[in-house]
């Protein structure tokens, strides 16, 4: 009988909704695993960051507020009411984001995003190019008024996230500085959180409103629709020439970049699997969890065996966990750490102890293995890179499986339902290219997302699939969030 309990509790602690049913998959995930409280605060899309994901999304905040540091941008905190008439001044941006906002009363609005606050404090700031570059992010929370579904991480109304501003003496400085920004989301997305997406550059009726361009970072979910995690848009002078940011003369060339939880959401998606989470090392809240097998008496050898294997691998600048407790058996832990995603596991017992070996298993990646305990430190150290290259590469693979070239518009429907992106040979990313996505999204509920700046456009001879005009540019269509 007490076998029969013990499997009873196992059952409700393994992950029951299998990753192929994606939308539940990951709501139920949310809940399971700890990351967020959606349930019981009743104001749409704000849902209660609990410990486990909000450590995550700090660790995530933290990698970007790092990079952004080396660049020297410098870190502040705006107030989070934005006057009507700031939030006015620039047309399309205004025009863009009237409707998100939460109004006040007192004719303020909550910031859905922070130009027109952080630059009108730059025309203050800026009076010469000695002032110039000037580089400010700040990790804060802004309020869009989404009436789409929301969801936790993706679609929130209370969004968490960090923000940079920069302005630039020349366009050149200000191109070059949003190609730093590049390399930072690569330097974080790709090498540390081991996912990967396409760069994309929006088309022309589709850009941030008051951006002269917008580049995203657009990633493919295991549900085949696509999540923006990144928005990078060079305003060029349009800001600088409403809020007037001018140095010796002449208005500034400005950029901006956001990083919201879309990032971690992007991260608990594409990793995880039928039994929960799957965490690259980098976040994980525990990299470690050492699980003893202790029978009724305990066993003072082994206690402090554990103590002094937790304390070699704290010092080798691992985060551990020892799972002590008496009231659950090993087989349950085991359960709730896949669930929790903790990349690896370390089993042992006396026997262990006697044999001088330890038991590690790898989450997600391979089974048992054994090693001897002198190497626990080395042992674990490769077992964690090699989880990491292991996640990135699968990463990898998925997006290369999800980019599919099309050379006829009623073929698209067919890849789409596959997942992913359709590439097609379009005619232009200019305005009058608008009515052709419009057909597309007809068609069959997609859009084109955009372009990829450093990649070579088609050459002479190719022909738009949508309106049989030579084509100009590789347009990527999919669905999205
Ligand atoms: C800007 N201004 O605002 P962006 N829930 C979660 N994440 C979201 C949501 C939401 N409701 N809406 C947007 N994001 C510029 C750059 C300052 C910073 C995420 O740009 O409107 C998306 O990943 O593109 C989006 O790309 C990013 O925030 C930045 O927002």
């Amino acid at each position: 009988q007490q076998k029969k309990k013990v499997s009873a509790q196992n059952a409700s602690l393994t992950f029951k909704i299998p990753k192929s049913n994606f939308s539940d998959w990951y709501d139920e995930l949310m809940v399971t695993a700890g990351i967020v409280d959606k349930d019981h605060w009743d104001t749409k899309g704000m849902p209660i960051f609990l410990p486990y994901g909000y450590s995550m999304h700090l660790a995530i905040m933290k990698l970007v507020e790092d990079d952004f540091s080396k660049m020297g941008v410098k870190q502040y905190q705006f107030p989070a009411f934005i006057p009507k008439s700031f939030l006015t001044r620039e047309a399309d941006h205004v025009k863009g984001f009237e409707s998100e906002c939460f109004w006040h009363e007192d004719k303020m609005c909550l910031r859905p995003t922070s130009e027109t606050a952080i630059y009108s404090m730059f025309h203050i700031w800026v009076k010469s190019v000695e002032d110039l570059p000037l580089m400010v992010m700040q990790t804060c929370n802004v309020y869009r008024y989404e009436t789409k579904n929301t969801k936790p991480l993706i679609r929130v109304r209370e969004i968490p996230w960090n923000e940079a501003h920069t302005a630039h003496a020349t366009r050149e400085e200000a191109l070059d500085v949003l190609e730093q920004f590049w390399g930072c989301v690569h330097h974080i997305f790709t090498d540390q959180l081991s996912i990967d997406g396409l760069r994309l550059r929006r088309p022309e009726w589709d850009k941030f409103p008051g951006a002269e361009h917008t580049d995203v970072l657009d990633i493919v979910m295991p549900c085949g629709r696509v999540l923006q995690s990144v928005g990078a848009h060079y305003l060029g002078q349009h800001f600088s020439k409403v809020f007037d940011i001018k140095a010796n003369g002449e208005n500034s060339y400005m950029t901006c970049i956001g990083i919201s939880t879309r990032a971690l959401a992007a991260v608990l998606s594409m990793h995880g699997d039928d039994d929960g989470l799957v965490l690259p090392s980098v976040i994980a809240p525990y990299q470690i969890i050492i699980v003893p097998i202790i029978g009724k008496k305990p066993d003072q050898e082994l206690l402090t065996k554990l103590d002094e294997m937790k304390e070699q691998l704290i010092n080798a600048g691992f985060r551990v966990r020892v799972d002590l407790n008496p009231q659950k058996r090993p087989g349950e832990k085991y359960y709730y750490y896949q669930m929790k995603g903790v990349p690896l596991r370390i089993d042992f017992g006396s026997r262990d102890l006697k044999e001088n070996k330890f038991v590690l298993v790898v989450r997600a990646i391979e089974g048992k293995k054994e090693y001897s305990l002198d190497q626990l430190v080395p042992a674990c150290q490769e077992a964690l890179r090699n989880y990491d290259e292991q996640l990135k590469q699968r990463a990898q693979a998925h997006l290369k499986s999800r980019v599919v070239d099309c050379d006829d518009i009623n073929k698209i429907p067919e890849i789409l339902q596959q997942g992913g992106f359709a590439r097609i040979p379009y005619f232009t990313m200019g305005k009058e290219g608008a009515e052709g996505a419009n057909r597309i999204h007809d068609l069959c509920n997609a859009e084109i997302r955009g372009w990829q700046p450093l990649e070579q456009q088609p050459g002479e001879g190719v022909t738009c699939i949508v309106t049989g005009k030579p084509a100009k540019f590789w347009a990527y269509v999919a669905r999205s969030y």
